[in-house]
Protein backbone atom coordinates (compact mmCIF):
# COMPACT_ATOMS: atom_id res chain seq x y z
CA UNK A 1 0.00 0.00 0.00
CA UNK A 2 1.60 3.25 -0.93
CA UNK A 3 -1.28 4.88 1.67
CA UNK A 4 0.00 4.39 5.54
CA UNK A 5 -2.94 3.19 7.74
CA UNK A 6 -1.93 4.48 11.37
CA UNK A 7 -3.23 3.23 14.23
CA UNK A 8 -5.28 0.57 12.32
CA UNK A 9 -5.64 -3.17 13.95
CA UNK A 10 -5.47 -6.06 12.07
CA UNK A 11 -8.77 -7.15 10.82
CA UNK A 12 -8.39 -10.23 8.83
CA UNK A 13 -11.96 -11.20 9.28
CA UNK A 14 -13.26 -8.51 7.68
CA UNK A 15 -16.58 -9.07 5.33
CA UNK A 16 -15.39 -9.21 1.76
CA UNK A 17 -16.02 -9.34 -1.12
CA UNK A 18 -13.36 -9.21 -4.33
CA UNK A 19 -14.13 -6.18 -6.37
CA UNK A 20 -16.60 -7.67 -9.51
CA UNK A 21 -14.84 -9.34 -12.65
CA UNK A 22 -15.46 -6.08 -15.06
CA UNK A 23 -15.89 -3.38 -12.12
CA UNK A 24 -13.91 -0.44 -12.28
CA UNK A 25 -15.10 1.67 -10.04
CA UNK A 26 -13.21 2.42 -6.67
CA UNK A 27 -16.54 1.22 -4.64
CA UNK A 28 -18.71 -2.08 -5.03
CA UNK A 29 -21.54 -2.98 -3.33
CA UNK A 30 -21.74 -6.46 -1.74
CA UNK A 31 -23.75 -9.32 -3.80
CA UNK A 32 -26.20 -10.17 -1.76
CA UNK A 33 -27.09 -6.82 -0.43
CA UNK A 34 -29.02 -5.58 1.84
CA UNK A 35 -26.47 -7.10 4.18
CA UNK A 36 -29.54 -6.52 6.86
CA UNK A 37 -33.02 -6.69 5.86
CA UNK A 38 -36.01 -4.53 7.56
CA UNK A 39 -37.69 -7.00 10.06
CA UNK A 40 -34.69 -8.92 11.19
CA UNK A 41 -35.89 -7.75 14.78
CA UNK A 42 -39.32 -9.14 16.14
CA UNK A 43 -40.96 -5.49 15.84
CA UNK A 44 -38.67 -3.72 13.09
CA UNK A 45 -40.34 -1.26 10.71
CA UNK A 46 -36.52 -0.89 9.26
CA UNK A 47 -33.02 -1.56 10.23
CA UNK A 48 -30.51 0.74 8.73
CA UNK A 49 -28.31 4.17 9.49
CA UNK A 50 -26.24 1.75 11.85
CA UNK A 51 -22.91 1.28 13.47
CA UNK A 52 -20.81 -1.73 13.28
CA UNK A 53 -17.11 -2.31 14.71
CA UNK A 54 -14.83 -5.16 15.86
CA UNK A 55 -15.14 -6.54 19.25
CA UNK A 56 -14.05 -9.53 20.73
CA UNK A 57 -12.44 -11.14 17.82
CA UNK A 58 -16.21 -10.71 16.40
CA UNK A 59 -18.63 -7.72 15.29
CA UNK A 60 -20.93 -5.55 17.64
CA UNK A 61 -22.54 -2.73 16.51
CA UNK A 62 -25.36 -0.29 17.46
CA UNK A 63 -28.50 -0.24 15.36
CA UNK A 64 -31.36 2.09 14.11
CA UNK A 65 -34.55 0.09 14.21
CA UNK A 66 -37.93 1.96 13.55
CA UNK A 67 -40.48 0.18 15.38
CA UNK A 68 -44.11 -0.97 13.88
CA UNK A 69 -45.15 2.09 15.83
CA UNK A 70 -42.55 4.11 13.92
CA UNK A 71 -40.76 4.94 16.79
CA UNK A 72 -37.57 5.82 16.02
CA UNK A 73 -34.28 3.43 18.73
CA UNK A 74 -31.37 2.06 18.83
CA UNK A 75 -30.26 -1.45 19.59
CA UNK A 76 -27.39 -3.39 20.30
CA UNK A 77 -26.12 -6.11 18.10
CA UNK A 78 -23.36 -9.03 17.21
CA UNK A 79 -21.77 -10.77 14.57
CA UNK A 80 -19.30 -13.62 14.16
CA UNK A 81 -18.96 -12.32 10.22
CA UNK A 82 -20.30 -8.88 10.20
CA UNK A 83 -23.06 -10.29 7.92
CA UNK A 84 -25.41 -11.98 9.33
CA UNK A 85 -27.07 -10.51 12.99
CA UNK A 86 -28.14 -11.34 16.67
CA UNK A 87 -29.36 -8.21 17.68
CA UNK A 88 -31.44 -7.47 21.02
CA UNK A 89 -34.72 -7.29 20.36
CA UNK A 90 -35.36 -4.53 23.25
CA UNK A 91 -33.63 -0.67 22.79
CA UNK A 92 -30.81 0.29 24.66
CA UNK A 93 -31.44 1.45 28.06
CA UNK A 94 -28.86 4.20 29.36
CA UNK A 95 -27.94 4.40 32.83
CA UNK A 96 -27.23 7.96 33.49
CA UNK A 97 -29.17 11.77 34.74
CA UNK A 98 -32.90 10.98 34.02
CA UNK A 99 -33.32 14.29 33.19
CA UNK A 100 -30.84 13.32 29.94
CA UNK A 101 -31.85 9.41 29.39
CA UNK A 102 -35.53 10.45 28.75
CA UNK A 103 -36.53 9.24 25.93
CA UNK A 104 -37.97 11.23 22.76
CA UNK A 105 -36.20 9.61 20.02
CA UNK A 106 -32.97 8.48 18.72
CA UNK A 107 -31.60 7.32 15.86
CA UNK A 108 -28.33 7.40 13.43
CA UNK A 109 -26.00 5.99 15.58
CA UNK A 110 -21.99 5.90 15.50
CA UNK A 111 -19.86 3.75 17.35
CA UNK A 112 -16.29 5.13 18.07
CA UNK A 113 -12.79 3.27 19.99
CA UNK A 114 -11.20 6.07 21.69
CA UNK A 115 -8.74 4.40 24.38
CA UNK A 116 -10.60 2.51 26.99
CA UNK A 117 -14.00 2.01 25.49
CA UNK A 118 -16.97 2.13 22.84
CA UNK A 119 -18.36 5.59 22.34
CA UNK A 120 -21.53 6.15 21.27
CA UNK A 121 -22.83 9.39 19.40
CA UNK A 122 -26.22 9.27 18.27
CA UNK A 123 -29.04 11.93 16.97
CA UNK A 124 -30.84 12.46 20.69
CA UNK A 125 -34.67 14.18 20.51
CA UNK A 126 -34.00 16.77 23.45
CA UNK A 127 -36.73 19.42 22.50
CA UNK A 128 -35.12 19.09 18.89
CA UNK A 129 -32.65 16.99 17.76
CA UNK A 130 -29.33 17.44 19.27
CA UNK A 131 -26.25 14.76 19.70
CA UNK A 132 -26.45 12.42 22.44
CA UNK A 133 -23.11 10.76 23.59
CA UNK A 134 -22.63 7.41 25.73
CA UNK A 135 -20.45 4.59 26.19
CA UNK A 136 -20.22 1.08 26.65
CA UNK A 137 -17.53 -1.39 27.08
CA UNK A 138 -19.45 -4.22 26.49
CA UNK A 139 -22.65 -3.83 24.79
CA UNK A 140 -24.92 -4.99 27.40
CA UNK A 141 -24.32 -2.10 29.84
CA UNK A 142 -24.36 1.82 28.15
CA UNK A 143 -24.31 4.92 29.91
CA UNK A 144 -25.09 8.23 28.81
CA UNK A 145 -23.32 11.30 28.98
CA UNK A 146 -24.31 15.12 28.73
CA UNK A 147 -25.79 15.82 25.13
CA UNK A 148 -23.01 17.27 23.32
CA UNK A 149 -24.37 20.36 21.59
CA UNK A 150 -28.15 22.38 22.20
CA UNK A 151 -30.64 21.42 19.09
CA UNK A 152 -30.52 21.70 16.84
CA UNK A 153 -27.88 19.32 15.49
CA UNK A 154 -27.35 16.25 13.55
CA UNK A 155 -24.37 13.95 12.45
CA UNK A 156 -22.25 13.78 15.58
CA UNK A 157 -18.45 11.84 14.81
CA UNK A 158 -16.09 11.38 17.11
CA UNK A 159 -12.38 10.85 16.11
CA UNK A 160 -10.92 7.91 17.42
CA UNK A 161 -7.96 9.79 19.01
CA UNK A 162 -7.52 12.61 20.77
CA UNK A 163 -5.85 15.62 18.87
CA UNK A 164 -3.25 17.87 20.91
CA UNK A 165 -4.65 16.18 23.92
CA UNK A 166 -8.50 16.98 22.99
CA UNK A 167 -11.69 15.12 21.72
CA UNK A 168 -12.95 15.81 18.63
CA UNK A 169 -16.14 15.20 17.22
CA UNK A 170 -17.87 16.88 13.75
CA UNK A 171 -21.47 17.95 13.61
CA UNK A 172 -24.03 19.36 11.34
CA UNK A 173 -25.83 22.05 13.09
CA UNK A 174 -29.49 21.91 11.71
CA UNK A 175 -33.08 22.91 12.05
CA UNK A 176 -36.42 21.12 13.55
CA UNK A 177 -37.34 19.07 10.39
CA UNK A 178 -36.30 17.62 7.16
CA UNK A 179 -33.52 20.23 7.30
CA UNK A 180 -32.88 21.98 3.81
CA UNK A 181 -29.16 23.09 4.12
CA UNK A 182 -26.30 21.93 6.67
CA UNK A 183 -22.43 21.91 6.46
CA UNK A 184 -19.51 19.77 8.67
CA UNK A 185 -18.15 21.45 11.47
CA UNK A 186 -15.74 19.80 14.25
CA UNK A 187 -15.69 20.97 17.79
CA UNK A 188 -13.14 19.80 20.42
CA UNK A 189 -13.35 18.58 24.11
CA UNK A 190 -11.60 18.43 27.08
CA UNK A 191 -13.56 15.68 29.06
CA UNK A 192 -16.33 14.83 25.98
CA UNK A 193 -18.93 16.88 27.56
CA UNK A 194 -18.18 20.34 27.31
CA UNK A 195 -17.51 21.32 23.43
CA UNK A 196 -16.20 24.26 22.09
CA UNK A 197 -13.34 25.56 19.85
CA UNK A 198 -15.94 24.93 16.70
CA UNK A 199 -15.12 25.33 13.40
CA UNK A 200 -16.58 24.95 9.98
CA UNK A 201 -15.01 22.00 7.58
CA UNK A 202 -17.11 23.04 5.16
CA UNK A 203 -20.16 23.00 2.69
CA UNK A 204 -22.28 22.14 0.05
CA UNK A 205 -20.17 23.64 -2.76
CA UNK A 206 -20.77 20.58 -5.08
CA UNK A 207 -23.78 20.03 -7.34
CA UNK A 208 -24.37 16.14 -5.48
CA UNK A 209 -24.70 17.46 -2.36
CA UNK A 210 -25.45 21.35 -2.60
CA UNK A 211 -28.24 21.12 0.14
CA UNK A 212 -26.58 19.45 2.89
CA UNK A 213 -23.67 17.40 3.97
CA UNK A 214 -23.08 15.46 7.22
CA UNK A 215 -20.00 13.30 8.51
CA UNK A 216 -20.45 9.28 7.87
CA UNK A 217 -18.39 7.05 9.46
CA UNK A 218 -15.65 7.31 11.90
CA UNK A 219 -12.79 8.93 10.24
CA UNK A 220 -9.92 6.67 8.82
CA UNK A 221 -6.49 8.07 10.06
CA UNK A 222 -3.37 7.89 6.65
CA UNK A 223 -0.63 9.21 6.14
CA UNK A 224 -2.34 11.39 3.48
CA UNK A 225 -4.36 12.47 6.04
CA UNK A 226 -7.86 11.52 7.67
CA UNK A 227 -10.18 10.29 5.38
CA UNK A 228 -13.43 11.23 5.69
CA UNK A 229 -17.21 9.60 3.78
CA UNK A 230 -19.55 11.50 4.53
CA UNK A 231 -23.32 11.40 2.94
CA UNK A 232 -24.92 14.76 0.75
CA UNK A 233 -27.79 15.47 -0.56
CA UNK A 234 -29.11 16.98 -3.72
CA UNK A 235 -32.88 18.30 -4.30
CA UNK A 236 -34.34 17.03 -6.80
CA UNK A 237 -37.49 17.76 -8.67
CA UNK A 238 -38.93 14.75 -7.07
CA UNK A 239 -37.28 15.18 -3.48
CA UNK A 240 -34.06 14.87 -2.07
CA UNK A 241 -31.24 12.40 -3.10
CA UNK A 242 -28.72 11.23 -0.98
CA UNK A 243 -25.34 10.06 -2.08
CA UNK A 244 -21.80 9.66 -0.52
CA UNK A 245 -18.63 10.47 -0.89
CA UNK A 246 -14.67 11.21 0.68
CA UNK A 247 -12.43 14.12 1.40
CA UNK A 248 -8.86 14.38 3.42
CA UNK A 249 -8.63 16.41 6.49
CA UNK A 250 -5.32 17.54 7.96
CA UNK A 251 -4.32 15.32 10.78
CA UNK A 252 -3.52 18.14 13.03
CA UNK A 253 -6.31 20.69 12.01
CA UNK A 254 -9.09 18.60 10.26
CA UNK A 255 -11.08 21.43 9.97
CA UNK A 256 -8.72 22.24 7.21
CA UNK A 257 -9.43 20.26 4.14
CA UNK A 258 -6.52 18.76 2.18
CA UNK A 259 -8.38 17.39 -1.27
CA UNK A 260 -12.30 16.78 -1.94
CA UNK A 261 -13.45 14.40 -4.61
CA UNK A 262 -15.81 16.13 -6.79
CA UNK A 263 -17.88 13.16 -7.51
CA UNK A 264 -20.08 10.74 -5.15
CA UNK A 265 -18.86 7.52 -4.70
CA UNK A 266 -22.34 5.85 -4.28
CA UNK A 267 -25.79 7.44 -5.09
CA UNK A 268 -28.57 5.15 -4.87
CA UNK A 269 -28.75 3.27 -7.94
CA UNK A 270 -30.04 -0.35 -6.85
CA UNK A 271 -34.02 -1.03 -6.21
CA UNK A 272 -33.38 -1.37 -2.31
CA UNK A 273 -31.84 2.01 -2.31
CA UNK A 274 -34.19 3.94 -4.49
CA UNK A 275 -37.37 2.48 -3.42
CA UNK A 276 -38.12 1.87 0.46
CA UNK A 277 -39.68 4.38 3.19
CA UNK A 278 -37.74 6.86 1.94
CA UNK A 279 -36.62 7.03 -1.49
CA UNK A 280 -33.24 7.71 -2.97
CA UNK A 281 -31.23 7.65 0.23
CA UNK A 282 -27.16 5.77 0.54
CA UNK A 283 -26.63 7.29 4.16
CA UNK A 284 -22.93 5.29 5.16
CA UNK A 285 -22.44 5.34 9.63
CA UNK A 286 -19.62 2.72 10.00
CA UNK A 287 -16.91 1.58 8.38
CA UNK A 288 -14.32 -1.41 8.91
CA UNK A 289 -10.91 -1.40 7.69
CA UNK A 290 -7.96 -4.14 8.41
CA UNK A 291 -5.10 -2.71 9.18
CA UNK A 292 -2.73 -4.93 7.35
CA UNK A 293 -4.16 -5.14 3.48
CA UNK A 294 -6.51 -1.51 3.85
CA UNK A 295 -9.78 -3.51 2.76
CA UNK A 296 -12.86 -1.59 3.91
CA UNK A 297 -16.30 -2.33 4.33
CA UNK A 298 -18.68 -0.08 4.43
CA UNK A 299 -22.10 0.20 6.16
CA UNK A 300 -24.96 2.36 5.11
CA UNK A 301 -28.22 2.61 5.51
CA UNK A 302 -30.55 1.87 1.91
CA UNK A 303 -33.76 4.30 1.48
CA UNK A 304 -34.35 4.35 5.58
CA UNK A 305 -34.90 0.45 5.01
CA UNK A 306 -32.62 -2.02 4.97
CA UNK A 307 -28.87 -1.81 5.80
CA UNK A 308 -26.22 -1.95 2.33
CA UNK A 309 -22.36 -3.10 2.70
CA UNK A 310 -20.17 -1.81 0.19
CA UNK A 311 -15.92 -2.59 -0.66
CA UNK A 312 -13.69 -0.59 -1.65
CA UNK A 313 -9.52 -0.66 -0.34
CA UNK A 314 -8.02 2.37 1.49
CA UNK A 315 -5.43 3.45 -0.69
CA UNK A 316 -7.44 3.44 -3.62
CA UNK A 317 -10.17 5.64 -2.29
CA UNK A 318 -7.27 7.71 -1.00
CA UNK A 319 -5.50 7.97 -4.68
CA UNK A 320 -9.29 8.18 -5.88
CA UNK A 321 -10.21 11.25 -4.34
CA UNK A 322 -6.82 13.04 -4.96
CA UNK A 323 -7.18 12.31 -8.50
CA UNK A 324 -10.90 13.28 -8.50
CA UNK A 325 -10.56 16.62 -6.04
C1 LIG B 1 -32.03 12.57 7.51
C2 LIG B 1 -32.01 11.63 8.70
C3 LIG B 1 -31.60 10.25 8.27
C4 LIG B 1 -32.39 9.79 7.07
C5 LIG B 1 -32.40 10.84 5.98
C6 LIG B 1 -33.29 10.46 4.82
O1 LIG B 1 -32.50 13.84 7.88
O2 LIG B 1 -33.30 11.60 9.26
O3 LIG B 1 -31.87 9.37 9.33
O4 LIG B 1 -31.78 8.62 6.54
O5 LIG B 1 -32.86 12.05 6.52
O6 LIG B 1 -34.62 10.35 5.22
Amino acid sequence: MSVKLINMPSLPNIPWEERPAGSSHVLWRYSKNPVIKRDEMPHSNSIFNSAVVPYQGHFAGVFRADNTSRVMDIHSGLSEDGLKWTFDPDPIVFQGDPEVTAFQYRYDPRVCWIEDRYYVTWCNGYHGPTIGVGYTYDFKTFYQMENAYLPFNRNGVLFPRRINGKYVMFSRPSDNGHTPFGDIYVSQSPDMEHWGFHRWVMGTSLPWCSTKIGAGPIPIETSEGWLLIYHGVLTSCNGYVYSYSAALLDIDKPWKVIARAKPYLMSPQMIYEQVGDVQNVTFPCAALVDGDTGRMAIYYGAADTVTGLAFTHVDELVDWVKENA
